[in-house]
C-alpha cells in the first residue's frame, strides 16, 4: 500500500469490484461487464465514471425494481443496416456486448449500420464504448441520452440530459483518435464530484433552482441545472441526441425519466444509438483512410495543438498499465465495506 492508496493491476481491480454488482443482483455476467466497465473508466482515468460510481450502482440495484441486473437483451434484426436492442431494463453495456457482433458484421457488409439500444441503463464513459469499435477498422460515432439535468438554451429549468456523444477512427499509427464529451459545459458527476469536496464551480456552469446563475454545485444540483457547451449550438447537439437516443430508438426522452418514485435510483433509463461505419467499405482506388487520419493528425500537430481529445485518458491508460491502477485509501475501504455487503 502506497501513502495514497492501492495500485491494483486491471483484472485485479475488476475481481474486487465483481462481487459488488453479484452481491447487488447482477447475475454473473452482467456483473463481469459493468465491474470490467467501472475499471477500465478508473483505469482511463475517467474517474467521473469509474469507480466514483459503484455507490450509485449500488443504491440503483436497491431501488424497487427500478433497473433489473439479471436482464438478458433482445437483439431484434430490424433491416441489413439496423439493428435494434431492447435492454428489458437492465444495462446498456450487456446490451451493446449483445448485439456487437452482429452490428460488426452488417457494417461491414453494408457499409454502415446503427445500432438502436432503448429500454436501458448507463453510467459510464461513452469512450469505452467507441474505441473497440475503431480498434476493429469502423468509424464509431455513439450518443446517450440521460436524465433532466441541462437547461435549454435561454430556459430557466432542465429538459435535456447531459447526453454526451462519443467518437472513434482508426488512425494509421497507434491507438485510435477518440473524443467523448458532454454536451453540458460538465458533466453532472464531476458537479457530484465537485459538491462533495466544496469547491465551487466556474462562472457559466449552471442555474439554481429558481433559473439564477449559480456556481454552488449543491445549489445546481438541488433543482437546478447545467448549461449546454457553446451556448445555443450545445443546446442544438443535446437536443440531437434526444432525438437520436429517445424518438429513434423507443426510448424515453431525459425529461420523462423520473427517479423520485424510486429512492436511490441513479441509473437514467433511456437509450443509446450508435452510427458504425466501414471506411473501407467502396473505398475502391481512394487513398487509404487511417492514412488520411493521420495526415490530419499531423497538420493540427504542426499548426501547434499538442494535446488531442483522447490523449489524456490513453496516458492515463498506459500509466495504470504500467504502474497499475491507483485507488485511494477512503475508496478502497467503501470497495471492501461494499464487496462484503
Ligand atoms: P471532458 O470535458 O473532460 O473532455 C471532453 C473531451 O475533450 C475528451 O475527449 C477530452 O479528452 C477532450 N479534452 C479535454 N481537454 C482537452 C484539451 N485541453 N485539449 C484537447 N482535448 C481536450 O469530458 P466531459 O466532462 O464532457 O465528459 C466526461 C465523461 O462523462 C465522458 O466520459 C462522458 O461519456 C461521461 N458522461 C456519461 C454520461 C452517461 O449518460 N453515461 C452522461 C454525461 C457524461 P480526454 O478524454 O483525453 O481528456
Ligand atoms: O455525469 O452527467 C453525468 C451522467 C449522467 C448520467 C450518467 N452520467
Amino acid at each position: 500500500m502506497e501513502r495514497d492508496g492501492l495500485r491494483l493491476a486491471y483484472p485485479d481491480l475488476v475481481e474486487r469490484i465483481r462481487p459488488i454488482f453479484e452481491r447487488n443482483g447482477c447475475s454473473p455476467g452482467v456483473a463481469r461487464l459493468l465491474a470490467e466497465n467501472c475499471a477500465a473508466a478508473e483505469r482511463d482515468g475517467a474517474h467521473s465514471h469509474g469507480l466514483f460510481r459503484l455507490k450509485g450502482y449500488v443504491s440503483t440495484l436497491n431501488a424497487d425494481g427500478w433497473v433489473d441486473g439479471r436482464a438478458v437483451p433482445k437483439v431484434e434484426d430490424a433491416a441489413p443496416g439496423f439493428l435494434r436492442i431492447d435492454g428489458r431494463n437492465g444495462f446498456t453495456v450487456p446490451a451493446l456486448a449483445a448485439g456487437r457482433a452482429l452490428a460488426v458484421e452488417k457494417t461491414r457488409a453494408n457499409g454502415v449500420c446503427i445500432l438502436a439500444i432503448r429500454n436501458s441503463h448507463h453510467l459510464g464513459a461513452l469512450s469505452l464504448d467507441v474505441e473497440p469499435f475503431a480498434e476493429e477498422g469502423l468509424v464509431a460515432l455513439a450518443f446517450i441520452n440521460s436524465m433532466r439535468a441541462v437547461v435549454p438554451h435561454g430556459g430557466r429549468r432542465a429538459v435535456f440530459g447531459t447526453n454526451p456523444i462519443a467518437f472513434a477512427s482508426p488512425r494509421a499509427k497507434g491507438l485510435p483518435f477518440v473524443f467523448d464529451q458532454a454536451t453540458s459545459v460538465m458533466a453532472n458527476g464531476d458537479v457530484q464530484i465537485a459538491a462533495r469536496e466544496g469547491r465551487a464551480l466556474p462562472p457559466g456552469t449552471g442555474i439554481d433552482r429558481n433559473g439564477e446563475p449559480t456556481t454552488h454545485p449543491k445549489a445546481l444540483l438541488d433543482g437546478g441545472a447545467l448549461n449546454a457547451f457553446g451556448g445555443y449550438k450545445g443546446a442544438t447537439l443535446a437536443m440531437m441526441v434526444e432525438i437520436l437516443c429517445a424518438a429513434l430508438v423507443g426510448g424515453k426522452f431525459s425529461h420523462e425519466v423520473d427517479l423520485a418514485a424510486h429512492p436511490g435510483a441513479a441509473t437514467p433509463h433511456t437509450g443509446q444509438s450508435f452510427i458504425l461505419i466501414d471506411p473501407a467499405c467502396g473505398r475502391g482506388a481512394l487513398p487509404g483512410f487511417a492514412e488520411r487520419v493521420e495526415e490530419l493528425i499531423a497538420e493540427i500537430h504542426a499548426a501547434g495543438q499538442e494535446r488531442l481529445p483522447g490523449d489524456r485518458r490513453h496516458a492515463a491508460r498506459e500509466t495504470s498499465e504500467r504502474a497499475g491502477i491507483l485507488v485511494g485509501r477512503e475508496m478502497l475501504a467503501a470497495i471492501d465495506a461494499m464487496a462484503a455487503g
